[in-house]
């Protein structure tokens, strides 16, 4: 049964993990409650900005999320973050106990690393200034390349003596030891075929193991790089250098500290703020507009004007946002996830007689998954009768899911 997936934050230490992570996670009260907002210190669930169906078939007013939110078509949907401390270079070497906190990135899907690009932060999170952050997302790719070829080379010539005893292919053989990374015999396919290695496997070098271990931890941890704290003086410089060494897909620029604080003067009443956009409205502004709203916000004194007139010169102004809300969507694109929406009825899309709610639900399951994979993550184990899709069509269980194509699903359960 395919798992939810789970994202999982990296970065040295002060880079601004727990802060992202609380930026993404406190949600305020438009959204709803979700039954493990916080599982565990690590674990919090964050949500993720979709388009939902309902906006497709003109039903926006009568979505009602059982979990997040759905405002005229934009859904919040629930997905599980980790937080992993505790890496610094040596890592793989059990350094700071890396180990333990290497363990914990084998349940991730993608990664967010939390990069610091104001350069006050050294290597291993202590204070400093000009701090070259690029050195980060040079050294924390290794460590996770060094643990899992480490592990690997570890039982290099059992692996290989076996491999031959039993003629396994590659894939089998690659994929026994990498399972406990999550993998799947499709991502070490995938990895081999990429590479297009020629050598069986008994004969391949050091080299080859390495470029192997590399290209499969490409495949397993996507990764999106945050370049956290664009708040500060010192981050252009930093992050016009990463960006000339990264993929511009994989980058976003963003500053958590802010929108914890945005959050916060809302929930507090301060202002009116549209999580992960650039409108901050105060009251002044708002009375000014002419709105009458801006009566129901608290008058703000000089020094908490001057901090939200800097974060907007600053922040919001010149990066349209905060960034935090990017971050995940850059995650979730990355994985490619696609959000199903499993309904009882399929020509209202409700939850049945009498309830006039539609899309109550809404899972995401990574690209690839299939209609049949679908059925199982949702119904379990029922036996599975047949399966329509919009308009009340038949879908075949091995059809995949698509954004806009068997993603509204009606499941029925009989034999
Ligand atoms: N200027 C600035 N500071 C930040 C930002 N995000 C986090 N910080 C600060 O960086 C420090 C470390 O943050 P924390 O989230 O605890 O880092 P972690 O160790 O990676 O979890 C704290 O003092 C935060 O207030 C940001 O966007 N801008
Ligand atoms: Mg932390």
């Amino acid at each position: 049964m395919p798992r939810d997936p789970l994202i999982g934050l990296v970065g040295k230490p002060s880079s601004g993990k727990s802060t992202t992570l609380n930026s993404l996670t406190d949600a305020s009260s438009k959204v709803g409650n979700f039954p493990f907002t916080t599982i565990d210190p690590q674990r919090a669930i964050g949500y993720l900005q979709i388009d939902c169906a309902c906006s497709r078939y003109s039903v926006s007013d009568r979505c009602k999320p059982n979990y997040g939110a759905c405002i005229q078509g934009k859904r919040s949907v629930p997905i599980e973050l980790l937080d992993v401390a505790g890496l610094v270079p040596g890592a793989h070497e059990g350094k700071g106990l890396g180990n333990k906190f290497l363990d914990d990135l084998r349940h991730a899907d993608a990664l967010i690393h939390v990069v610091d690009v104001s350069g006050t932060t050294d290597a291993e999170g202590k204070a400093t200034r000009g701090y070259d952050p690029s050195q980060d997302i040079i050294w924390l790719r290794s460590e996770i390349v060094r643990w899992i070829e480490g592990n690997l080379m570890e039982k290099w010539g059992s692996i290989k003596r076996r491999h031959v005893a039993i003629k396994a292919n590659p894939v089998e053989t690659l994929q026994n030891q990498f399972s406990g990374y999550g993998s799947t015999p499709q991502t070490v396919a995938r990895t081999l075929d990429r590479l297009k290695v020629k050598e069986p496997l008994e004969y391949w070098s050091p080299e080859t193991i390495s470029s192997v271990v590399n290209a499969f931890t490409d495949e397993k941890f996507p990764t999106v790089f945050a370049l956290n704290k664009i708040d500060h003086p010192d981050a252009d410089k930093n992050i016009a250098k990463i960006a000339k060494m990264q993929d511009p897909q994989s980058i976003v620029l963003c500053s958590a500290i802010s929108e914890v604080f945005l959050r916060k003067l809302a929930k507090q009443g301060f202002v009116r703020y549209v999580e992960g956009s650039e409108f901050v409205d105060t009251r002044e502004d708002l009375l000014e507009m002419g709105e009458a709203d801006g009566e129901g916000l608290k008058e703000l004194d000089e020094k908490l004007k001057t901090r939200i007139e800097n974060l907007k010169d600053m922040v919001l102004y010149r990066f349209g946002s905060t960034g935090v809300v990017q971050v995940l969507s850059r995650a979730a694109e990355l994985l490619g996830l696609v959000p199903v929406f499993p309904v009882r009825n399929i020509h209202g899309f409700g939850a049945g007689a009498g309830n006039d709610k539609v899309f109550r639900d809404c899972v995401l399951v990574k690209k690839g998954t299939t209609v049949r994979e679908c059925a199982r993550k949702i119904m379990g184990d029922a036996p599975l009768a047949y399966v329509e899709g919009a308009g009340g069509v038949r879908v075949s269980e091995d059809e995949v899911v698509e954004v806009g194509k068997n993603d509204v699903l009606s499941f029925k359960v009989g034999r």
